[in-house]
């Protein structure tokens, strides 16, 4: 296995995506870990962090959205499905670097990584077996069942696209009194609680939600804060244990 550890940060638009890349790359620094970062986004105005590669440096959402005559939307399709040409190229320069850890931050619309073939010519690139996604559940969706459920739904679909190992992270936890993280990650670490809860809401029906269950999908989240670094390390020990510590990794993959 080549020894760097490439990081896909995903999840919904605006979940916390490219703060989670800056907080994740500070604390890599602080603890002295060689990373580069990877932005993904064609359509990423003002980065807080400094990209050691862009994929702007070749496609841009605004030229693409000249070129074709197409609105921002279309764009990010057309964009998401250059990429693929250029994977390579990404690659090569990705390999100008030594660095231990390679986090690439994704663009804002999840499925436009998630399910289009760009991801799958990336990961097979990159080398399956290097590769980890953490995956941010945005925190107001996350407030009720319904929407926490509605996210396993993503992150099951997430994970069974890219077939690498995902860790469920509940993001900005920072916005979210005590009682609440802890109602979340109770729902995450007890999926009957987390029934109970949907059966308060709306219900759902016992089959699909026992399906889910039965899926394995359901896991611990684990809160963290980009704004004051919060569960970084948790993060970060989760995933030297997928790599470095015997952990199963076939047993994350679905
Ligand atoms: N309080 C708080 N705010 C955060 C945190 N992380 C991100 N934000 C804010 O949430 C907003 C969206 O964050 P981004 O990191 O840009 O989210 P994203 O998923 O990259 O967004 P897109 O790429 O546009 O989909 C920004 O205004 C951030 O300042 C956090 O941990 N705590
Ligand atoms: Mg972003």
């Amino acid at each position: 296995m080549e020894d760097r550890i490439y990081v896909f940060i995903i999840g919904t638009a605006g979940c916390g995506k490219t703060y989670f890349t800056k907080a994740f790359s500070e604390y890599l620094d602080m603890k002295r870990i060689d990373h580069i970062i990877v932005n993904l986004d064609p359509g990423a105005e003002n980065i807080p962090y400094q990209a050691d590669v862009d994929v702007r440096e070749w496609i841009r959402l605004d030229s693409i959205m000249e070129k074709y005559g197409v609105g921002p939307n279309g764009a990010q399709i057309i964009s998401a499905d250059l990429i693929a040409g250029k994977v390579e190229e990404v690659k090569d320069e990705i390999m100008l670097y030594s660095a231990d850890y390679v986090l690439v931050d994704t663009p804002g619309q999840m499925e436009l990584f998630t399910l289009r073939a760009s991801s799958e010519l990336i990961i097979q690139s990159f080398g399956k077996n290097n590769c980890v996604s953490v995956f941010l559940f945005d925190p107001v969706i996350s407030q009720r069942a319904s929407g926490f459920t509605s996210l396993v739904f993503m992150f099951s679909s997430a994970s069974m696209k890219l077939g690498i190992p995902q860790i469920p992270v509940l993001s900005k936890s920072d916005l979210l009194p005590e009682h609440e993280i802890e109602k979340i990650v109770k729902w995450s670490k007890d999926p009957d609680f987390l029934y109970d809860g949907l059966a308060i809401e709306r219900g759902i029906s016992r089959d699909l939600f026992h399906m889910l269950r039965d899926s394995g999908f359901i896991r611990e989240v684990i809160p963290v804060s980009s704004i004051t670094g919060f569960g970084m390390d948790d993060v970060y020990e989760i995933i030297q244990d997928i790599y470095y510590s015997g952990e199963d990794i076939e047993r994350l993959r679905y």
